[in-house]
C-alpha cells in the first residue's frame, strides 16, 4: 500500500482504491495512521456532502456536478455512503455513479463505503476517507442519506451539506420538524422539471428556513433544480462556490474542520474502546492543525 501522498498521487486510481480498502480494514495499522495524518495536514478540495432519503436524485444530481466541475478542469472524488450494509451489499448508492465514472478520466474517482467489511464505525472511516481524499481531488462529494444520524452523519465531515427535498413529498415540512434545519448549507428541491408541485415545495422550504434563525451567520440558500434537464444546477454551483468563499474567511473552515476532528476523535475512540475507554481519556481536544489519528490509536491511560 502506498503510504504517503506522493506515491499515492503517482499511482493513480489503483493505489487509491487499495489505500481506501486498508483503510476500512485496518484504520489503526501504523501505515493507515501516517497516511491520514498526512492527508489531514495538507486539505485540498471542498469536501460538499449531499444528503436526502433515497430517490431523491442524489446520485443524478452527483453526475451533474461532476460533469460540471471537470468541465472546469476540477478533479473530483466521490464517496457513496450505503448504510444498509449487507441486503444491498453496497451497491445501490455507488450503482448510478459507477455508470457515470468513466474508467478512462483520471480526474474522477468513485468509491462506494457499505456498513459491511469494515471495523470501525461506518461514519468514521467516511470521514477518514473523505480526509484522504481531500488531499487528492480539488472537490469530494459525498452522497449519504440521512441528517443528523451518527451512521450517516454528513454534517459531521462536509464543509458545505446540501439536503436534497423531493417535490409533493412533504419533505419540506419533515425539514422543520425534524429539526434538519440547521444542518444543511443549502436546501434543494429536485425534480424541478416537474413543474407546480416542485414551485410549491420551494415555497415551503423557503418558508421554513425563513422561520430559521442562521446559527453561524450563513443564511441558508434554497434553490430548485432539474438534474435531468440541468436547469438550475449553475445556481447550486454558484451557491456551493459562495459558500466555500464564505468558510474561507475570517478562520471558519478551518474552525469547522477542527470541530469535526474533535467530534472524529471522540467517536473513534468510543468506537474502540467504549463509553469507559473514552471518559478514561478525560478531556480530549486538539491544538490548532493537530491531526486525530494518532491520538484514537493510544490505548486508553
Ligand atoms: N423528473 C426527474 N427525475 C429525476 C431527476 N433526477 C433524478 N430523477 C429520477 O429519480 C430517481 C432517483 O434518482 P437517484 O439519483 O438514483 O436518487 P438517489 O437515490 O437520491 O441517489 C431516478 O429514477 C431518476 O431518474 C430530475 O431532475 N427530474
Ligand atoms: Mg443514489
Amino acid at each position: 500500500m502506498a503510504t504517503d501522498l506522493a506515491s499515492l498521487r503517482d499511482g493513480g486510481k489503483a493505489a487509491l482504491a487499495r489505500a481506501l480498502a486498508r483503510l476500512e480494514s485496518a484504520p489503526e495499522a501504523a501505515g493507515v495512521v501516517a497516511l491520514l495524518e498526512e492527508a489531514y495536514a495538507a486539505p485540498r478540495a471542498q469536501v460538499i456532502g449531499l444528503t436526502g432519503p433515497p430517490g431523491v436524485g442524489k446520485s443524478t444530481l452527483s453526475g451533474r456536478l461532476i460533469q460540471a466541475y471537470r468541465a472546469r478542469g476540477e478533479s473530483v472524488g466521490v464517496i457513496a455512503v450505503d448504510p444498509s450494509s449487507r441486503r444491498s451489499g453496497g451497491a445501490l448508492l455507488g450503482d448510478r455513479l459507477r455508470l457515470r465514472s468513466d474508467a478512462e478520466d483520471t480526474g474522477l474517482f468513485v468509491r462506494s463505503m457499505a456498513a459491511r467489511d469494515r471495523l470501525g464505525g461506518l461514519a468514521e472511516i467516511t470521514w477518514s476517507a473523505a480526509i484522504l481524499m481531500r488531499a487528492l481531488f480539488d472537490r469530494v462529494l459525498v452522497e449519504t442519506v440521512g441528517v443528523g444520524q451518527s451512521e450517516t452523519d454528513v454534517a459531521g465531515l462536509a464543509d458545505t451539506v446540501v439536503f436534497c427535498v423531493q417535490p409533493g413529498s412533504g419533505d419540506s415540512l419533515q425539514f422543520m420538524k425534524a429539526g434538519i434545519v440547521e444542518i444543511p448549507q443549502v436546501a434543494v428541491v429536485t425534480k424541478a422539471d416537474m413543474g407546480a408541485v416542485a414551485q410549491r415545495a420551494l415555497s415551503d422550504l423557503s418558508g421554513a428556513l425563513g422561520l430559521a434563525e442562521p446559527e453561524d451567520g450563513w443564511p441558508v440558500r434554497s434553490l430548485a433544480l432539474s438534474a435531468e434537464s440541468g436547469s438550475g444546477v449553475e445556481a447550486l454551483l454558484e451557491a456551493l462556490d459562495a459558500h466555500f468563499a464564505w468558510l474561507g474567511t475570517g478562520g471558519r473552515l478551518a474552525a469547522r474542520r477542527h470541530a469535526q476532528a474533535e467530534h472524529w476523535l471522540r467517536e473513534a475512540i468510543r468506537e474502540r474502546y467504549g463509553r469507559e475507554g473514552l471518559k478514561a481519556r478525560g478531556r480530549l481536544s486538539l491544538t490548532a492543525g493537530q491531526a486525530p489519528f494518532a491520538l484514537a490509536g493510544a490505548p486508553p491511560a
